[in-house]
């Protein structure tokens, strides 16, 4: 019997912060279809999502797991992404490719706020969402209690499906309140029908009462009939259900324990009735009806064993293995089970499959057959908010590190890579801390390369304020002819964000022509190192007198001469280290924002004001002025500060003078320290 599939194969993100029990839903989901024959757990290290060392090593997602399984004769491929919000790349390029999402989260109305960016995103993209309260074996307190936490930071109105069924302390199981049925979790198993306990018969009909009155907000038929007192039928309620989700009305709470399997079934019920199908996000992505094949490319993953996978969903016609996509030939595809793959032949519209070996193809790509195919929308790179300055622990290894690079940057769009050239490091900024560690795990379990990681230098830069003429000669004679040169320069400071201004003051040709250019690149020379050890700004040099010889001035001479008058004038100009200040864009829910100008202040800041943040209600940006140095740790304190939900940019503003005690430690490590990296972070 051909499997009834009017919807062809869809796509469900989970989502929702880390620790709420994705990987372990996923896992129970492979089980529940039969995808799967043994269920492992997340803490016995053994489940099908988070296989990769990194994952492993942390018993936590650090990226995307993607898993196809079939249930009731439908496909369904899931996205289990991690809840972390510095992998939160991940996320937002997979959701590109998602039918629905399920926001898992903990039975814990305090943990409630920190879904704000996740269902802000989800907003974003028109994106239809179930919420499933995993956990519930532990919740405590009440469920309307828990439902009006959700409610409180969702803008789209949610509504409660089920109630749970306790034993004593414990949740065994729940009631459906769209069917009006209870059942008792049964571990590892379906869940089995009881009936309603005697005691949540009046606590069921008051929630299904107010989930009646949801729906009736977006049906005027269902509010006559409760106007009027009339009951309406089961089966037109599961109609408005679907209905309200599909057009993204309204989002529906279940409750579980994914663990123990606890209302996995039912969720997966609701995803097969009610989520709609793969035309509903081709065509919100705008992809048009008729054309040639068409892909989008959610993930691209470097194997060990060397290949490139593309991980792609279809949105129209049918893709091949050996196909021509955007010029270069499909090279296997396979259907995914987290780090396992199977061969298929082709993939239809709404397939998520692995493509292999598109070396040119990124992540976000749009792929087709066609020549010049308008490109779908990308999801937007999150901004970088820390670096690690990173070092070969071989120095032979610079070459192949580069390369890899090359790849993990593939692999994740929010990772930067580049060469500082005022600090003379290689740089690797992303997302946060355990992002970056991630980053250089990888490069040794992929790649097998050993790299030292440590804080990045702040380009501090120095600064003269008093003026000094300084005169200078040098002359050497070693038989032939010799070198001489001789200068005055005037060493004079200028205003900050002036730059180095070199001047010819030069009369009756005591220096000839040809050899200011040279004297001036000594000058030049000199400034990249001053006398604190610190590339010296805002300087005008005036060469104001000097003497040559016939036959020994040269040009080298006149440049040797210029840097010995900066190296014995510019100590005396009485120096002073200037400090890089940016300004940041602080971003939090407004409850936060006392705390957020404590810490500005803590950390030398100056706040230049705060605003109500743009298309975010209840958030404030505050804007301030901070040492670069202090914003090198910003985000870790700022995320611990804010249950994890702030986040900042920065620019570079402008050079402030740096005197006393934090002047002198800075001068000291300069000079103390080996050129290159320094200070483990
Ligand atoms: N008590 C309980 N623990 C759970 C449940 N689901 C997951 N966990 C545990 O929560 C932890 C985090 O689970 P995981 O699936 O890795 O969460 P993820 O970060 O959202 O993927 C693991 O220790 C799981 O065993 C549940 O329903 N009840
Ligand atoms: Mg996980």
């Amino acid at each position: 019997m051909p499997a009834r599939n009017p919807m062809g194969p869809r796509t469900i993100a989970l989502v929702g912060p880390y620790l709420s029990g994705k990987t372990t839903l996923l896992e129970n989901i492979l089980f529940a279809t039969g995808r799967i024959n043994r269920l492992g757990k997340v803490d016995e290290k053994n489940t099908t999502g988070d296989s990769s060392a990194e994952a492993r090593a942390r018993g936590m997602s650090v990226e995307l797991n993607v898993a196809t399984t079939t249930f009731m004769g439908e496909t369904f491929t899931f996205l289990d992404t991690p809840g972390s919000i510095e992998f939160a790349q991940e996320t937002a390029d997979a959701l590109q490719g998602a039918d629905a999402a399920v926001v898992v989260c903990e039975a814990d109305p305090n943990r409630a706020p920190s879904l704000v960016p996740l269902f802000k995103a989800l907003d974003a993209l028109d994106l239809p969402r179930f919420v499933f309260v995993n956990k519930i074996d532990r919740a405590s307190g009440s469920i309307s209690d828990l439902f009006d936490a959700l409610q409180a930071n969702s803008a789209k109105p949610l509504v409660l499906r089920q109630i749970p069924v306790r034993e004593g302390e414990h949740v065994t199981g729940y009631i459906d309140l769209a069917q009006e049925r209870a059942y008792h979790y049964k571990p590892g198993k379906e869940s089995e029908r009881i009936d309603i306990p005697a005691g949540e018969a009046a606590h069921e009909k008051a929630e299904r009462a107010r989930m009646l009155e949801k729906l009736a907000d977006f049906d005027d038929k269902l509010m006559e009939q409760l106007l009027e007192d009339v009951t309406p039928p089961k089966d037109s309620v599961l109609a408005q259900l679907s209905k309200d989700l599909s057009e993204d009305l309204i989002a529906p709470v279940f409750l579980g324990a994914a663990d123990r399997m606890g209302g996995v079934h039912r969720l997966l019920k609701a995803l097969r009735h009610e989520t709609p199908g793969s035309a509903r996000a081709a065509r919100n992505r705008g992809v048009d009806e008729l054309g040639e094949p068409l892909a989008h490319v959610l993930k691209t993953v470097h194997t060990a064993r060397g290949g490139k996978l593309s991980v792609a969903r279809v949105l129209r016609g049918v893709v091949k293995d050996g196909m021509t996509l955007n010029g270069e030939r499909v090279s296997g595809l396979f259907r995914l089970l987290g780090a396992a793959t199977e061969k298929l032949d082709q993939a239809g519209p709404g397939d998520v499959v692995g493509l292999g070996r598109l070396e040119k193809a990124h992540t976000g790509d749009t792929l087709s057959t066609a020549k010049g195919e308008k490109p779908l929308a990308k999801a937007p790179v999150h901004p970088p908010v820390y670096a690690l300055a990173l070092a070969a622990t071989d120095r032979n290894d610079e070459v192949k590190i580069s390369s890899a690079m090359t790849k993990l940057l593939e692999e994740d769009r929010s990772l930067r890579f580049y060469h500082d050239d005022e600090t003379n490091e290689w740089i690797l900024a992303g997302c946060g801390e355990m992002h970056l560690r991630v980053a250089a795990d990888r490069l040794k379990s992929k790649f097998g390369l050993q790299v030292t990681t440590g804080r990045p230098h702040v380009p501090y830069k120095e600064a003269i304020r008093k003026t000094v003429t300084q005169p200078a000669r040098f002359k050497r004679q070693s038989g032939g002819h010799g070198q001489f040169g001789d200068v005055t320069l005037e060493i004079k400071p200028l205003p900050r964000g002036s730059g180095f201004r070199f001047e010819n003051g030069i009369v009756g040709g005591v220096v000839p022509k040809q050899f200011i250019p040279a004297a001036e690149e000594g000058v030049s020379e000199y400034l990249k190192r001053g006398p604190l050890g610190f590339p010296l700004v805002d300087v005008a040099v005036k060469l104001v007198d000097g003497k040559y010889h016939d036959v020994d001035s040269s040009e080298m001479s006149f440049k040797t001469v210029g840097r010995m008058a900066m190296q014995e004038g510019a100590p005396k100009c009485d120096p002073v280290l200037l400090e890089p200040i940016v300004q940041v864009e602080i971003a939090v829910p407004s409850h936060y924002t006392n705390k957020v100008n404590a810490l500005v202040s803590v950390r030398r800041g100056h706040i230049l004001g705060f605003d109500a943040r743009d298309g975010w209600p209840g958030w404030d940006v505050v804007t301030a002025h901070l040492p670069q140095v202090e914003t090198r740790d910003l985000i870790i304190e700022l995320r611990s500060l804010t249950a994890g939900v702030g986040t900042f940019t920065s620019k570079f503003d402008h050079l402030q003078e740096l005197i006393g005690r934090l002047a002198d430690e800075v001068i000291a490590a300069r000079t103390t320290e080996p050129h290159g990296l320094h200070a483990k972070a």
